[in-house]
């Protein structure tokens, strides 16, 4: 079965991005439990902006998991990704992916790896892709001793030029040599890279291991052009289990966004209510 999960970011910096939910964390928790919501997908700071002990009453209170913890931070707060020329940078970079691992390890959720890819451009292609690849072994292996993937996100091609679609992310994940990284489909990019959609998440098969559920318009599903039903189809037919989490503007408003989301989750993934 395929569970609902609800973004709430924490990141000052990140204000006017694809996200419900916003700074209060315990609000955010209250609500995405009194809709029904799985789990929340958290988008930090950085690890020491979480009080691990208050966030896990906070979970229990409102019978929710972590459907995963977002790492970038690391660019809008700190401009570090990946990719970037200077070494230094590079491993800055890393050891803050590394730390959101370490905090979302024991929550049993995985990190997410978006735009910490960053672009190459600065470095030529070749050496940014070998860059990259050392990063996902390196980080993949990490998140191993926790039991969960390493996801990575091929964006589209206005936020990267790394990967933008699940063959391109594919591809990549067979150049590693770890098996512990899969692909997230973000429905909002995949509706500007992807031909078909629905083909794209069936031919992703098992490498896809998590689902932003997003409009075509980055609104909540339901309030844009996207058909949904041969998108849910796909990720039935592939025998997706990971979470439907909501990467979406707060559109109308935040309270809005979440309930418009939980009922087209209903709707498509035929969540019992
Ligand atoms: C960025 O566009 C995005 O989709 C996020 O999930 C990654 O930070
Ligand atoms: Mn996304």
């Amino acid at each position: 079965m395929i569970s609902s999960a609800v973004t709430i970011s924490l990141v000052p910096e990140a204000r006017g991005g694809p996200f419900v939910f916003w700074d209060d964390l315990p609000a955010a928790c209250r609500k995405a439990g009194a809709l029904g919501y799985d789990a929340v997908e958290i988008f930090p700071p950085g690890p020491e902006a979480i009080d691990v002990p208050a966030l896990r009453d906070l979970l229990d209170a409102n019978h929710l998991k972590v459907a995963a913890f977002g790492t970038g931070a690391g660019w809008v707060k700190h401009k570090l990704h990946l990719v970037l020329p200077d070494a230094s940078q590079r491993e800055k970079a890393r050891e803050f992916i590394r730390s959101i691992i370490d905090l979302a390890g024991p929550f049993q959720a995985p990190a997410i790896i978006g735009s910490m890819q960053g672009r190459w451009g600065d470095l030529p292609r070749n050496d940014a892709m070998g860059y990259f690849a050392d990063a996902l072994n390196d980080l993949g292996e990490h998140a191993k001793q926790y039991g969960v993937p390493l996801i990575y996100e091929p964006l589209n091609r206005y936020e990267t030029n790394m990967a933008n679609t699940v063959e391109a992310g594919i591809a990549l994940l067979d150049t590693l040599s770890t098996k512990n990284v899969t692909l997230l489909a973000d429905l909002f990019h995949m509706n500007i890279e992807e031909a078909d959609i629905a083909a794209a998440l069936k031919a992703g098969g098992k490498h896809i291991g998590h689902v932003h559920f997003v409009d075509s318009n980055r609104r909540p599903a339901g309030c844009g052009h996207l058909n949904f039903i041969p998108i849910a189809a796909a990720l039935q037919e592939i025998g997706y289990k990971g979470y439907a989490s909501a990467e979406a503007f707060p559109y109308p408003d935040s309270d809005q966004a979440a309930k418009s989301t939980i009922e087209a989750y209903r709707k498509y993934f035929g969540q019992a209510v």
